[in-house]
């Protein structure tokens, strides 16, 4: 079970995301290549547009790859069977019905009869000092940066209605990334793992956002313009 070997680890993992809309297979490849040699732990999969169908980015990536590959969707379009396991988000941040469980009743069938191991994720989106697509596409506000108390009851909220980890999300190609107090804080607030992503592109954010807890770092804009990358955001993360 990937929830239990990968999310309840006691190491902390490295996410590398890809965007479907964002890449072609060239680069793809590259990113995938550098992931597997590098000592990645495993890919989400998704993205606000689709310019390429899921199920081939899937395919590429499982060619050129053993790693684990996670569905972070967008949309009910970004579902797919040739993953392993899926991202059941609630956009818990925003109040938005259709994102908190309107896709989740248009997707239920389809994925009570899929074999996908099924991670619900509390998804809580924080301003990370511009408008990102997450934010504009989902027709919901970010909790604002310094609002620590209210992000901090949202992720326990999340944790009481059952739900299996909490995503702090900056937005993808976000200016500021999460920041330590933030992460620090629902650290200590809940007991189910936490994934941290958007705007984490150097060294140095990455070590911050590690050393205030973070279980699992999510990173896609930095990797897609520099795949070499990886190897030094690989060896800090499993150095903790
Ligand atoms: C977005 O958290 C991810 O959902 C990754 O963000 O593209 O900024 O790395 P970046």
């Amino acid at each position: 079970m990937i929830y239990d070997t990968i999310f309840k680890s006691k190491r902390k993992k490295l996410a590398v995301l890809i965007d479907p809309g964002k890449t072609n297979t060239d680069r793809l490849k590259t990113v995938v290549e550098n992931s597997q040699k590098y000592g990645t732990d495993f890919f989400f999969v998704g993205g606000s547009i689709i310019s390429q169908n899921i199920d081939d980015t899937i395919h590429i990536i499982k060619e050129n790859s053993d790693l684990p590959v996670i569905l972070f969707p967008g949309s009910v379009y970004q579902l797919s069977e040739r993953a392993d396991a899926v991202l059941l988000l609630s956009l818990i941040s925003g109040r938005n019905p259709e994102f908190l469980i309107g896709n989740h009743v248009v997707a239920a069938p389809f994925l009570k009869k899929s074999n996908l191991e099924i991670i619900s994720t509390g998804y809580i989106l924080i301003d990370g000092g511009n408008k990102t697509s997450v934010e504009y596409m989902s027709n919901t506000k970010p909790i604002p940066a310094d609002k620590k108390n209210i992000v901090n009851a949202t992720a326990m909220a999340g944790e009481m209605l059952g739900l299996s980890a909490i995503y702090l999300e900056a937005g993808s190609g976000a200016k500021k990334a999460v920041s330590y107090e933030v992460i620090k804080s629902v650290k200590k607030n809940v007991s189910i793992p936490v994934i941290t992503g958007g705007g984490i592109r150097d060294e140095k954010t990455l070590k911050i956002v590690c050393d205030a807890g973070s279980d699992i770092i999510v990173t896609g804009t930095a990797f897609e313009n520099n795949s070499r990358l990886i190897k030094s955001f690989s060896e800090i993360i499993h150095d903790y």
